[in-house]
């Protein structure tokens, strides 16, 4: 699959997906907003892929929007920011929250503007200790976008959200834990071992039933507790039906570790 922006690399169940624009700290263009997407949708569809890691090369996470292609644009004049939206950014973020398999965002250096906003809509996120986020958005003028201003509130609560988005400081990953924006930091060079683990555990899971989890909780996100329990009601009846709990309950009355399929 020939992709220019970013690496794509499939093994074992584990979707590795690197934003690879080192030298501007993974700075997005639209051409990489559309190929992260197009991986994205594609690993939806591929049951081979049980599990996705996003990461940067290089030193940093993401740097939010190439501001360099972005004056270019701009510069070239007709250029729209809410169209640029609505047709780059917005439907990555979607095609993520659609994503039936786990997302693990290792944050390997800085994310910043919607850097911070495409690791915020990643499941979980584990942090290398020189890792950093910012809502870089207001030093540009700018407001939060791809989601930030959905997804950094309900992780953090509304007045630290609005603190970080209306200062634009940088959070260091000791204190993204401590607000609760990261599940782990750990020392820089246990982040690919420490996710790797963690990704194996994910290949080796229930993974149908992961995908109702993430369902659930997104539903919840936006329903009445009335909604949400006939939701949780029809989910388990998908989630009964998989052969993997069939296997869950056989592998747990037979005394032995589950060998779950995904199916
Ligand atoms: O439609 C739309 O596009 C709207 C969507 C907007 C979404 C957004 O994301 S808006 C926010 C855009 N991002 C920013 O404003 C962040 C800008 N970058 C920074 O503030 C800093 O670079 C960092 C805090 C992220 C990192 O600082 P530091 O000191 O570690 O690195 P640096 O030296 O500033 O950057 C290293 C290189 O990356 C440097 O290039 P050079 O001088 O070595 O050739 C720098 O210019 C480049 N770089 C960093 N961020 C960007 C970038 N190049 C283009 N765009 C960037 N966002």
């Amino acid at each position: 699959m020939p992709f220019e922006t970013i690496l794509h690399n499939l093994q074992d169940g584990i979707l590795t997906l690197t934003l690879n624009r080192p030298d501007k700290l993974n700075a997005v263009t639209p051409l990489l907003l559309r190929e992260l997407r197009e991986a994205f949708e594609q690993a939806a569809g591929d049951r081979t892929v049980r599990v996705i890691v996003l990461t940067g090369a290089g030193r940093g996470f993401c740097a939010g929007a190439d501001l360099g292609a972005a004056s270019e644009l701009i510069a070239a004049g007709g250029f729209s920011y809410e169209d640029n939206l609505n047709t780059t950014y917005n439907p990555l973020i979607m095609a993520m929250q659609r994503v039936p398999q786990p997302i693990i965002a290792a944050v390997n250096g800085v994310a910043a503007g919607a850097g911070m906003s495409l690791a915020l809509a990643c499941d979980l996120r584990i942090a290398a200790e020189s890792a950093s986020f910012l809502q870089a958005f207001v030093k540009i003028g700018l407001v939060p976008d791809s989601g930030s201003t959905w997804l950094l509130p309900r992780l953090i609560g509304t007045a630290r959200a609005l603190e970080l988005m209306l200062t634009g400081r940088k959070v260091s990953a000791q204190e993204a834990f401590a607000l609760g924006i990261v599940n782990q930091v750990v020392q820089d060079a246990d982040l690919a071992n420490t996710v790797a683990g963690m990704a194996q555990t994910f290949a080796a899971a229930p993974t149908k039933t992961i995908g109702l989890i993430k369902q659930a909780v997104n539903f919840a996100m936006t329903s009445t507790l009335e909604e949400v329990l006939h939701k949780e009601a029809v989910l388990q009846g998908e989630a009964g039906a998989t052969a993997d709990h069939a296997e869950g309950i056989a592998a747990f009355l037979s005394k032995r570790p589950p060998n779950f399929t995904g199916e």
